[in-house]
């Protein structure tokens, strides 16, 4: 059976890479083989693309050609993490995916969405998450969360988390926007809760949607 593909998407500080890993752990209790990965990233070229991206490099370049480099990362993420790991059975587990390129260079950059729409078609080559979640929190709140864990660390802002409140909040649209149009795809999970909740509410919805990921797959021994 070739694993399924869940993408996490959504602001900065929604709390993405929290409920991966409690999906992980979950699964991973129930004897599910599962591989976390992101994006930008995810593989050894696509993660120098990251820190090229990231260290804002490249937004000089303009919308269009940070679109092509998140695509070039993604092509490599997909050859060499991604594919392999559904191939083999593996359940892949990824922090941003093509919905970020939509939402970031596509609606905020003002890029075309017939050409976000080839760019998709060229990269992605067919392979589409089997479900996103998109996890929902007003800009201030994922602003001050991911604000707050960069103090704790000692780091700076990044290429995007230097932008101002008003980007923040029509990223948050445009990802609802996105929600909207596919909705087979995505589920909206309001994340301004504590992270326990946001859990329950996601397990209940893998189970709801991808019932074979809710169910332990070792079999119990036969006991005479
Ligand atoms: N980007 C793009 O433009 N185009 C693309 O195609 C792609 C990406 C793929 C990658 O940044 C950047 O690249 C991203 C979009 C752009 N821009 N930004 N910003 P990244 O990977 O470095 O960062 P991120 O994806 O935004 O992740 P994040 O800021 O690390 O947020 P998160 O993973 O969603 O949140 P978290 O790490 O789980 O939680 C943040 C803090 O909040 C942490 O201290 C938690 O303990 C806390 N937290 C988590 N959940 C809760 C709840 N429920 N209550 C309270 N506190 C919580």
């Amino acid at each position: 059976m070739a694993g399924y593909f869940i993408t996490f998407e959504g602001g900065e500080g929604a709390g993405k890479s929290t409920q991966i890993e409690r999906l992980r752990r979950r699964l991973e209790q129930l004897s599910h083989p599962v591989v976390v990965t992101r994006e930008p990233g995810g593989s050894a070229y696509a993660e120098q693309i990251r820190s090229f991206i990231l260290s804002g490099q490249a937004k000089r370049l303009g919308p269009f050609a940070e679109a092509l480099l998140f695509a070039a990362a993604r092509i490599d993420h997909l050859d060499k993490t991604i594919e392999p790991a559904l191939k083999s059975g593996t359940h892949v587990l990824c922090d941003r995916f093509a919905d970020s390129t939509r939402a970031y260079q596509g609606a905020l950059g003002d890029l075309d969405s017939g050409l976000i729409d080839s760019l998709e078609r060229v990269t992605l080559k067919g392979v589409s998450p089997n479900l996103t979640f998109i996890l929902d929190v007003p800009a201030e709140v994922g602003l001050s969360r991911a604000s707050a864990r960069r103090a704790g660390k000692g780091e700076g802002a990044d290429r995007f988390e230097e932008e101002d409140l008003s980007f923040h909040q029509a990223l948050r649209q445009a990802f609802l926007t996105i929600a909207r149009a596919y909705p087979d795809r995505c589920v909206v999970i309001h994340a301004d809760r504590p992270a326990d909740e946001v859990e329950e509410i996601i397990w209940s919805s893998v189970s709801e949607r991808l019932p074979k990921l809710a169910r332990n797959i070792t079999r119990p021994l036969d006991v005479a």
